[in-house]
């Protein structure tokens, strides 16, 4: 996809990964870039706006556990707006396995469920454009943080749907893929619950190993956003951009 000239909505636009994403993404001049996060950073819109002068940049509070209807009016308002949109990237997500009904809203429904609502503007067989999903999950969708099991669980979770919904793009027309970042630097790993408190030290543990900064995934991002291949696992990791090879154990075989 070519991201200059096109309709952009970013929920979670405005976090770790988010924000520098955000930044590589004004830079290659779309020509809208909506963002949607729970707090407002008038600062950061405000970065953003100055970055490209001919990108227009919007911001609307959106929690992503709000009720699937409220979602739909929402992204009517911004299809009343823009008349299209080409790609939504699903970002939201939190790191606290002691909220555990929290990070399956967060992290899973609140993907399945921005992604269920943009198909009622998008599903070909509503007489649709289609569209793309750019989802970002997480390399503990791969191989869980044990530690964290309520959240790499959930990660796993959105991964395997975002797979799931890739092939279905034939009836849909709405093709998707997963970015699954390795440890970055972001106030996400700066501290977190582990489960049932396992792990005291699992922040500290992993920031031992070497991880990326939000510039190197944001880079990489946006290389796998002007990719844009269906179905693609991406891993981010260390500065690098990887397309996963999935293992099938198994086939449903229809
Ligand atoms: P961050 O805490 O800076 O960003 C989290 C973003 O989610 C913020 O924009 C926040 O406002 C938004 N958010 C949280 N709850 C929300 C809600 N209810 N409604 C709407 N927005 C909400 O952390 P980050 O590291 O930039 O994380 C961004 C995404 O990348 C998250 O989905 C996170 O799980 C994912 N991710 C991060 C890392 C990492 O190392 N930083 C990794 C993979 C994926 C590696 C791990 O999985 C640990």
């Amino acid at each position: 996809m070519v991201i200059a000239n096109s309709n952009i909505i970013f929920v979670a636009g405005l976090g770790g990964i988010g924000l520098d994403t955000s930044r590589e993404i004004v830079k290659s001049g779309p020509k809208n870039l909506v963002v949607l996060d729970r707090v407002d950073n008038p600062a950061a819109i405000a970065e953003l706006k100055a970055l490209n002068p001919k990108v227009t940049i919007t911001f609307y509070p959106y929690d992503v556990t709000v009720p699937l209807a409220e979602t739909k009016k929402l992204l009517k308002t911004i299809f009343d707006k823009l008349k299209t949109v080409d790609l939504l990237i699903n970002g939201a997500g939190i790191l606290d396995d002691n909220q555990i009904e929290r990070t399956i809203a967060v992290n899973f429904t609140g993907t399945v469920n921005t992604t269920t609502a943009i198909l009622d503007f998008w599903d070909k067989r509503k007489g649709g454009p289609g569209g793309v999903v750019a989802n970002i999950c997480s390399v503990t969708g791969f191989n869980s943080i044990y530690q964290v099991p309520v959240y790499s669980a959930s990660k796993a979770a959105a991964l395997s749907f975002t797979t799931s919904i890739a092939k279905l793009a034939h009836i849909t027309g709405v093709t998707a893929y997963s970015i699954n970042p390795g440890i970055t630097k972001t106030v996400l790993v700066h501290k977190f619950n582990s489960w049932l408190g396992v792990e005291p030290r699992v922040a500290e543990l992993l920031l031992e190993h070497p991880t990326q900064t939000t510039l190197q995934c944001a880079q990489n991002f946006v290389k796998a956003i002007e990719a844009n291949q269906n179905g693609a696992i991406w891993k981010l990791d260390l500065g690098r951009l990887d397309a996963i090879e999935w293992t099938k154990h198994w086939d449903s075989g229809i």
